[in-house]
C-alpha cells in the first residue's frame, strides 16, 4: 500500500497530464456519439447501427469512470497545489461536477428498467442539460488551451509539478507553478481568452440559445396541430370524454421519431385493413373508419430512451374489438402491425393484443392526431414502451408465426413491458 502510494506520488505530475488527456479523448468520443444518438438525421441514417452506437456510448461512458476515480485519488494533492488559484479550483470543481452528473445520469438511463420512467425522465433532462452547458465550455476550454500550449505557465496540470525534483518534462523549462505569483490582469493570454470567448458567444450564442429553447420546450399540441400535413375529411367528432379531455390534457411533449421521411395522408391515399388469419377481412376508407364506434382512455406514454408524456386522453378503437369484428382464426398467434411509412412494423401476441388499453387511436386530447405524431391513426400500448406504438398504422395482419419488429430486429428488447406493467 505504502509503495503504491509512493508510486502515485512520484509520477504525480505526469499522471495528471495523462488523466487529463484520457479524459479529453473520452469526452470527445462521448460527445460525438451522443450527438449522433440524439440527432434526427443520424437516427434515420444509422438504422441498425444506432443500437451499437448506443452500447458503445454506454461503454465509453463507463470507461470515463476510470480517469475520474483516478483523479480523485490524486485530488487532495492537486488541490494543495492550487492554493490561491481560485479560478483553477473553480474549473476543477466545475469539470468534476459535469463529469459526475453525466456519469450518474448516464447510468440511470442505461439502467432505465430498474430506475423506472420518472427517474429516467429526470436523468435524460440532466444528461441533455449538462451536454448543452458542458460542450460549449469544453470546446472553449480546448481552443484556449491549444493557444496556451506554447505558454504553459498558467496550466495547473504540468509535469514540472512533480515533487522530489524530477526533471522537467515536455521540453518546458520553468519554475513550479506555485511560485509564479499573481498574474497581471491584462496579459496576452487573458486577451486571447476574452477574444475567443467573445467570438464564440457572438457566432454560436444565438444558435445555442435557440437550441436550448427548442430542446427544453418541445413543440406543444398547438404547434403540431398547426403544421399537421394530413388532410383527411371529415374530422372525427370527439366523444364527450375527449373534448374537453377527461385526462385534463397531456403533460409533457412528444419527440417526433421516425425511421423514414414523415408521411402524410389524405382521403385518396389512406385506408385501413385487417387481414391474414381472420374470418372476415376488412378494408375501410376514412369515411367508413371514422364511423366505427370509439372509446376513450387516459394513459401515460413512455419512450425507452427516457422521455414520457403523461395523462394522454386517447380516443379510438380498442384493438380487442377490431379483432372480434374480424374473427380471429385458431391458427393465429401474432398480431402484426404495419405503418403507412412502408418500413416500420411491430407485433404483439394475441393475449397482449387483447389487453383492455391497447388501442387503435384516432384522437389525442380531443384533436385529430397530427401526422408528425403518427396520425391519422396510431397504435397505443400503455403497458409497454412506445416503440410498440406504431405510427401511421394502416394494416393489422393475423399470422401464425412470430414477427420481430423494426427496432427489435435492431437490438431493442423483445420484452417491451414497463416495470409497472401487469404482464399477460
Ligand atoms: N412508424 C413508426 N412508428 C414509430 C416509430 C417510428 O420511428 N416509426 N418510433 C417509435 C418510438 S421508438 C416511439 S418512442 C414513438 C414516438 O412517438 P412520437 O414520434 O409520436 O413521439 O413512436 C414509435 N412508433
Ligand atoms: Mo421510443
Amino acid at each position: 500500500m505504502k509503495k503504491a502510494l509512493a508510486g502515485l506520488r512520484k509520477g504525480y505530475g505526469k499522471k495528471l497530464v495523462s488523466i487529463h488527456m484520457w479524459n479529453a479523448w473520452l469526452v470527445l468520443i462521448l460527445a460525438v456519439s451522443g450527438l449522433m444518438l440524439v440527432g434526427g438525421f443520424w437516427r434515420e441514417l444509422l438504422g441498425e447501427g444506432r443500437v451499437w452506437l448506443k452500447w458503445a456510448h454506454i461503454a465509453f461512458g463507463l470507461v470515463l469512470l476510470v480517469p475520474v476515480l483516478y483523479y480523485l485519488l490524486l485530488a487532495a494533492k492537486h488541490w494543495k497545489r492550487l492554493y490561491g488559484k481560485n479560478s483553477q479550483k473553480a474549473n476543477v470543481v466545475f469539470v468534476m461536477a459535469m463529469l459526475t452528473g453525466w456519469i450518474v445520469s448516464g447510468i440511470v438511463l442505461w439502467q432505465f428498467r430498474l430506475a423506472g420512467p420518472r427517474a429516467a425522465n429526470a436523468a435524460l433532462f440532466v444528461h441533455d442539460l449538462l451536454t448543452w452547458v458542458g460542450l460549449p465550455v469544453m470546446i472553449y476550454h480546448s481552443i484556449t488551451r491549444v493557444k496556451w500550449l506554447k505558454e504553459p505557465k498558467k496550466r495547473s496540470i504540468v509535469p514540472e509539478m512533480a515533487p522530489e525534483g524530477e526533471p522537467l518534462n515536455y521540453g518546458v523549462k520553468q519554475k513550479p507553478a506555485a511560485v509564479n505569483g499573481p498574474q497581471p490582469v491584462y496579459t496576452r493570454r487573458g486577451f486571447i481568452k476574452v477574444a475567443v470567448g467573445a467570438g464564440l458567444a457572438i457566432t454560436l450564442g444565438p444558435t445555442f440559445v435557440r437550441w436550448i429553447g427548442k430542446s427544453l420546450q418541445l413543440p406543444g399540441a398547438a404547434e403540431y396541430a398547426a403544421s399537421n400535413a394530413n388532410a383527411l375529411i371529415p374530422d372525427p367528432v370527439p366523444l364527450a370524454d375527449s373534448a374537453p379531455p377527461i385526462g385534463g390534457g397531456a403533460e409533457g411533449s412528444f419527440r417526433v421519431y421516425t425511421v423514414t421521411d414523415i408521411p402524410s395522408f389524405d382521403n385518396s391515399n389512406w385506408s385501413f385493413t385487417i387481414d391474414g388469419l381472420v374470418d372476415k377481412k376488412f378494408t375501410w376508407n376514412w369515411d367508413e373508419f371514422v364511423k366505427l364506434q370509439r372509446e376513450v382512455q387516459v394513459s401515460d406514454f413512455h419512450c425507452v430512451t427516457g422521455w414520457s408524456v403523461y395523462k394522454n386522453t386517447w380516443e379510438g378503437l380498442p384493438l380487442a374489438k377490431l379483432l372480434d369484428m374480424a374473427g380471429v382464426q385458431e391458427q393465429a398467434v401474432t398480431v402484426k402491425f404495419y405503418s403507412g411509412d412502408g418500413v416500420y412494423t411491430d407485433s404483439l401476441i394475441l393475449d397482449q393484443a387483447r389487453m383492455k388499453d391497447v388501442m387503435v387511436a384516432v384522437l389525442h386530447d380531443g384533436k385529430p392526431i397530427p401526422n408528425q405524431l403518427g396520425g391519422p391513426v396510431r397504435l397505443v400500448t400503455p403497458q409497454m414502451y412506445a416503440y410498440k406504438s406504431v405510427k401511421w398504422l394502416n394494416r393489422i395482419e393475423l399470422i401464425s408465426e412470430d414477427h420481430v419488429g423494426y427496432w427489435e430486429q435492431r437490438g431493442y428488447d423483445k420484452d417491451a413491458w414497463l416495470p409497472s406493467a401487469k404482464r399477460v
